[in-house]
C-alpha cells in the first residue's frame, strides 16, 4: 500500500470546517491540533492552501499577558500550548511575532527548585514539561533564562534500571516520556546520561509481530509510537535495530484510504494526532515524497536548519 497524501491532505483541511463532536472534544487543545495538522501538511508539502493569516491571527489571540499561550481563545495558558504556538510560528518563519523575553520568563517561572518544570500555575510536574521548556527556549535561543544543569539533573533522576525514563522519579518507563527525556538531554548536550545500548534495546523490543510499536511491554501497538519510539532510536543512533519495512507497512495499514487520515491501529477511527504521528514516522523512515522531520524538535528539518543555520 502507498501513502495516500491526497486523502490525508483533504482530511486535515476538512477538520476546520467540521463542527461535530470530535472537534468539540478537541476544542481545549486546538493549539496542539493546529500544530499536528500544519506540520503533517508541511511534511507532505501541501501547506499552500491553508489560510495562514487566519491561523496566525487566531494564534495571537491565544497569547496571555504572562507570556504563555492557551489551547484556544479564552482558555488558560499552559506550557503544552506554548510549545505548539512557538512551533507553528517557526514553521511560518514568523517567530518575530513572539515577545521572546516574555515567553522565556513564563517558562522560567515554571522551573522548580529541584530543576523540574510545572505545566502551568497549578503545578503538575512531568518530564514532558522539562522537554517542552528546553525545546521552546532552545528555539527562542533563550536557554540562558533557566538552570539547564539542574534541569538535566532532574531528568537524570527519572532514569530507571531498564535504561528508560518515567514522568517523575520512580515512574515507570514509557516511550512517550523516553522521547521527552532523550530529546531534552539532546538539546542540553547531555546525552552522556543515557546508556544508548541498554535504552536502544528496550526501545527496539517495542516492535511487535504486526510490525507496529507499543509504548511499554505487553501493550498493544499504536501508530503514535512510530514517533515516540522511532525518534528516540534516531537520536540514539540505533534506528537500524528495528525492522523498518515492517513498521512502514503497519503505518500504511492504519490509513483510511477512502476518507483520509491515519488511526492508532488498522481499522480504528482516524484522528489528526495519529495522522501527524503516522506521517512523521514515515518521514523518519525516509518515505519518498515526504520532507524529513527533525527527531528532537519535531519540526521539518528545513525549519530547524533555518533557525540554527
Ligand atoms: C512536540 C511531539 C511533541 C511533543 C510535545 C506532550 C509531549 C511533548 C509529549 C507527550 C509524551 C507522551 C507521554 C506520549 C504518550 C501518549 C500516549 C499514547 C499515552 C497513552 O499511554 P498509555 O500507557 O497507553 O495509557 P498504551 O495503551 O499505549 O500503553
Ligand atoms: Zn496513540
Amino acid at each position: 500500500m502507498e501513502l495516500r497524501v491526497d486523502k490525508h491532505v483533504e482530511f486535515i483541511k476538512s477538520l476546520e470546517k467540521k463542527k461535530d463532536f470530535d472537534s468539540m472534544v478537541m476544542e481545549h487543545l486546538r493549539m496542539n491540533g493546529a500544530y499536528w495538522g500544519l506540520t503533517a501538511l508541511d511534511l507532505m508539502e501541501c501547506r499552500e492552501d491553508v489560510d495562514d493569516a487566519k491561523v496566525i491571527s487566531w494564534l495571537l489571540q491565544c497569547k496571555h499577558d504572562c507570556g504563555g499561550f492557551s489551547g484556544n481563545i479564552g482558555h488558560d495558558p499552559h506550557i503544552l500550548y506554548t510549545l505548539s504556538a512557538v512551533q507553528i510560528l517557526a514553521i511560518y518563519d514568523r517567530m518575530e511575532l513572539l515577545d521572546s523575553d516574555k515567553v522565556a520568563s513564563y517558562i522560567a517561572s515554571l522551573q522548580q527548585e529541584d530543576g523540574s518544570f510545572a505545566g502551568d500555575q497549578w503545578g503538575e510536574i512531568d518530564t514532558r514539561f522539562s522537554y517542552i521548556a528546553l525545546c521552546c527556549l532552545s528555539l527562542l535561543k533563550r536557554l540562558d533564562v533557566i538552570n539547564v544543569e539542574k534541569a538535566v539533573d532532574y531528568i537524570a533522576s527519572c532514569k530507571n534500571f531498564d535504561g528508560g525514563f518515567g514522568s517523575i522519579p520512580g515512574g515507570e518507563s514509557h516511550a512517550g516520556q523516553i522521547f521527552c527525556c532523550v530529546s531534552a538531554l539532546a538539546i542540553a548536550g547531555a546525552l552522556h546520561h543515557i546508556d544508548k545500548d541498554l535504552l536502544g534495546w528496550w526501545l527496539c523490543e517495542r516492535q511487535v509481530k504486526s510490525g507496529g510499536l507499543n509504548g511499554r511491554p505487553e501493550k498493544q501497538p499504536d501508530v503514535c509510537y512510530s514517533w515516540w519510539v522511532l525518534s528516540s532510536l534516531v537520536t540514539l543512533d540505533r534506528v537500524d535495530w528495528i525492522d523498518k519495512e515492517k513498521l512502514k507497512t503497519f503505518i500504511l495499514d492504519c490509513q483510511d484510504t477512502e476518507e483520509g487520515g491515519i488511526s492508532d491501529r488498522p481499522n480504528d477511527a482516524v484522528d489528526v494526532f495519529h495522522t501527524f504521528f503516522g506521517v512523521a514516522g514515515l518521514s523518519l523512515l525516509d518515505y519518498p515524497g515526504l520532507k524529513r522531520i527533525d527527531a528532537v524538535y519535531a519540526l521539518p528539518v528545513d525549519v530547524v536548519k533555518r533557525i540554527f543555520g
